[in-house]
């Protein structure tokens, strides 16, 4: 057994976490759990008591969390060049945990139909305003002159960043915005995407 261990399932934020393994490229071992009793069992409650994936296992130390995956892995992995340097750790904690925090409540919450009240008050409580604000922001930020999350280099909050707006994009959960479709389609022509989505392809439940 590797002293990294992977678990996940092919239909999940898996896929993100599976992305950035990809990225660093020290060898794991992937578990595959199915969604339901196996997801719920003692055993894996004991790694996620939320029960859900993905999660990893590095040297007996649980990571849990997309975001926190990605940025723990950039960091336990520096030769892997995805952690960020000094004067590039602002944009890559602000706009990693804008991602996971407002970003991801603000998609879930539009794609379940919650609508906050379409009031200034609700958006001044709400930790992410609205979709639309989030979609700004994120749209703000690319537009700043910049290809990547941190200025002109790939690093891990690419990886989480990049894959909130690739899958928001891909499921209509975010709105669309100039520079979207192209940072999106850059992130998914990169070899360790392409492999990681090949690996997560060839995992799914085989149709009929
Ligand atoms: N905040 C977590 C969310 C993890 C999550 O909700 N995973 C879903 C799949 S995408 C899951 O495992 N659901 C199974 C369940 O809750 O029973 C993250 O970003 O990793």
């Amino acid at each position: 057994m590797s002293e990294l261990v992977f678990h996940t399932n092919p239909m999940s934020r898996g896929r993100i976490a599976r992305w950035m393994l990809e990225e660093v490229g020290a060898p794991y071992d992937t578990k595959v759990l199915q969604y339901g009793p196996e997801m719920k069992s003692p055993e894996y409650l004991a790694i996620n008591p939320m029960g859900k994936v993905p999660a990893i296992v590095h040297k007996g130390r649980v990571v849990t969390e997309a975001a926190a995956i990605c940025a723990y892995l950039a960091f336990a992995f520096p030769d892997a060049g995805l952690a960020p340097e000094p004067d590039e750790q602002a944009d890559f904690f602000r706009w990693m945990f804008f991602a996971a925090g407002p970003g991801e409540a603000a998609i879930t919450n539009h794609a379940f139909g919650f609508q906050l009240p379409d009031t200034p008050e609700a958006r001044g409580r709400a930790g992410y305003g609205s979709l639309d604000m989030v979609a700004d922001a994120l749209a703000a930020m690319l537009a700043d002159g910049r290809a990547h999350v941190t200025g002109t280099r790939f690093t891990a909050a690419d990886v989480y960043v990049g894959a909130q707006i690739q899958f928001g994009l891909q499921f209509g959960t975010l709105p669309e915005r100039p520079g979207f479709a192209d940072y999106a389609q850059r992130l998914a022509s990169r070899p360790a995407a392409l492999r990681a989505r090949e690996i997560d392809d060839a995992l799914m439940p085989k149709q009929g």
